[in-house]
């Protein structure tokens, strides 16, 4: 999974970049450098099958963190001549916008106001590229695609002329596969990250209020951290860290607390495969069916799925073994309907 750290310049993209990823880059130097790094998604869940099957390799989840570019608030990123949208962005699965909340004199409703207008003007600058040519294409070719696609776009430049992003436009499923070539950045899901000073710390809430929504909305997610603290505890052992933790009050540390919420917004759940040689965790879509979800493992699976046979997280924890299990009537046999569920353990039979 790929998430873009973006923001305004001096939000604190590069503290929040280095909470979340355990790195030490240099912050607070105007440099505009960007950086990237791949860590594991930290499942106890998976650790705990390792200790119980030994396998020879554990493989977690990975999440892949880009820090790439301060938006001007000036629509400057939108602006062809200056763009400072690298393509790394546009193939992000969701954008991590930092807001500074951590100065007396910080302005964050204006802050996130200027940057959705930036991410909206980036997308009408690529629909006034390309709508006409389909329009043209649709008009003398009578070329069905180009026509729905063009619709479509008018469709998605109407509600960026309004203001509106295009999460926000109505788009459906059907719909998005036809602009899915167009990466829209105001397409994507946003996990709002509002970075809150040390004297704030344990008052998140009176922030995720202020910005009114500390609840889910479906494309949208409100989190409040302290940038600076949590890249301090992010550079400390692991015990030390659970230590500081304790004393300031903190529950879950910016490193975890950022990919339950990115997994929450994009309605991502985990299936975990265990064996010779390899105990592995796989990131799946809430409602993927079976092969699909073989089709993570394998493409082969999917096209040669028969079964699934499937334990749940508790009953191989509570069992120890793949063939206790079975032996405690624990082991269930799914076909191609079946929906993976969260922390399900599964074993793929299939036939190429
Ligand atoms: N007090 C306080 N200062 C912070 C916090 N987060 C960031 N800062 C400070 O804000 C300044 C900018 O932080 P960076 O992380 O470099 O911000 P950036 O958005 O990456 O900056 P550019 O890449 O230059 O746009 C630094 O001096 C940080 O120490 C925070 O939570 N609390
Ligand atoms: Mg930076």
């Amino acid at each position: 999974m790929k998430i873009g750290i973006i923001g305004l310049p001096q939000s604190g993209k590069t503290t929040i970049f280095n909470a979340a990823a355990g790195k030490s880059e240099a912050v607070g130097d105007y440099s505009k450098a960007s950086h990237r790094a791949i860590i594991k998604v930290p499942d106890h869940r998976l650790e705990r099958l390792s200790e119980l099957v030994q396998p020879k390799k554990t493989t977690h989840a990975e999440i892949d963190y880009f820090d790439i570019c301060a938006f001007t608030g000036k629509g400057k990123a939108a602006d062809a001549n200056t763009l400072q949208v690298p393509d790394d962005l546009h193939y992000a699965d969701a954008l991590m916008v930092v807001i500074k909340c951590f100065t007396s004199d910080c302005t964050p409703e204006r802050n996130f106001n200027l940057f959705i207008e930036e991410l909206i003007l980036s997308d009408q600058i690529i629909i006034e590229r390309n709508i006409e040519k389909r329009e043209r294409t649709a008009q003398l070719t009578g070329d069905k695609e180009a026509a729905s696609e063009a619709v479509l776009l008018r469709k998605c430049l109407t509600s960026l002329e309004n203001g509106t992003p295009l999460s926000l436009a109505g788009i459906e499923d059907s719909e998005t596969k036809i602009i899915k070539k167009y990466a829209f950045l105001s397409l994507k899901p946003l996990l709002v990250v509002l970075n809150i000073s040390e004297d704030d710390l344990g008052q998140g809430d009176k922030w995720l209020e202020r910005m009114g929504g500390s609840a889910v909305t479906g494309i949208r997610e409100f989190v409040a951290i302290c940038g600076k603290m949590e890249m301090e505890l992010a550079a400390l052992d692991a015990d030390d860290r659970a230590a500081f933790l304790n004393d300031l009050g903190i529950e879950h540390p910016a490193m975890e607390l950022l990919i339950q919420k990115s997994y929450g917004l994009l309605g991502l759940i985990s299936f975990f495969t265990v064996g010779d040689p390899e105990a592995r965790a796989w990131t799946i879509k809430t409602g993927t069916k079976a092969p699909k979800a073989a089709g993570e493992v394998h493409t082969d699976i999917e096209r040669g799925f028969i079964r699934a046979e499937v334990i749940t997280y508790d009953d191989f924890v509570e069992h120890g073994s793949t063939h206790a299990c079975k032996e405690a009537g624990k082991y269930h046999v799914e076909g191609k309907e079946y929906i993976v569920k969260d922390g399900d353990v599964i074993l793929f039979r299939f036939n190429i």
